[in-house]
């Protein structure tokens, strides 16, 4: 068993298809060991995503991560990582496969709906910026 860390955007809470997304992760096969709303400061989403610091779409990426709510998770299955990867989709909707949730969901390459851990070095900083060991079950 492996988890990995993930979020649904603020593009798919203010569109009220958190259920549709819940859905899709469960369909996987994916266990939510742990699962809460909450909104980003600028500060909170410039820390998450500091390894993209670099990127001339950095700052436009932090304001939309910290515009409105998001649900962060934390999911459980065999091949946890690379598998929500695939459920997930290219970055890119447009470039995505069919039945992934961002070719279903998303709006854009950055609107794209949901984040998921890309190595397992990802996931260890991922999972306790957001959550406690109580958190997890
Ligand atoms: P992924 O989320 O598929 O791992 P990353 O890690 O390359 O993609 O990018 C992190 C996030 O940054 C993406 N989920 C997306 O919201 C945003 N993003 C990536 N590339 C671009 C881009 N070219 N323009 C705007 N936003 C981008």
């Amino acid at each position: 068993m492996e988890r990995t860390f993930a979020i649904i955007k603020p593009d798919a809470v203010e569109r009220n298809i958190v259920g549709k997304v819940l859905e899709k992760v469960e369909t996987a096969g994916f266990r939510i060991v742990g699962m809460k709303k909450i909104q980003l400061s600028k500060k909170e989403a410039e820390g998450f995503y500091y390894v993209h610091k670099e990127r001339p779409f950095f700052g436009d990426l932090c304001s939309f991560m910290s515009r409105s709510p998001v649900v962060v998770m934390v999911l459980e299955r065999e091949n946890a990582i690379a598998g929500w990867r695939e459920v997930m989709g290219a970055t890119n909707p447009a470039n995505a496969d069919a039945g992934t949730i961002r070719k279903e969901f998303g709006l854009g390459i950055e609107e794209n709906t949901v984040h998921g851990s890309d190595s397992p070095e990802s996931a260890a900083f991922e999972i306790p910026y957001f959550f406690s060991q109580l958190e997890l079950f």
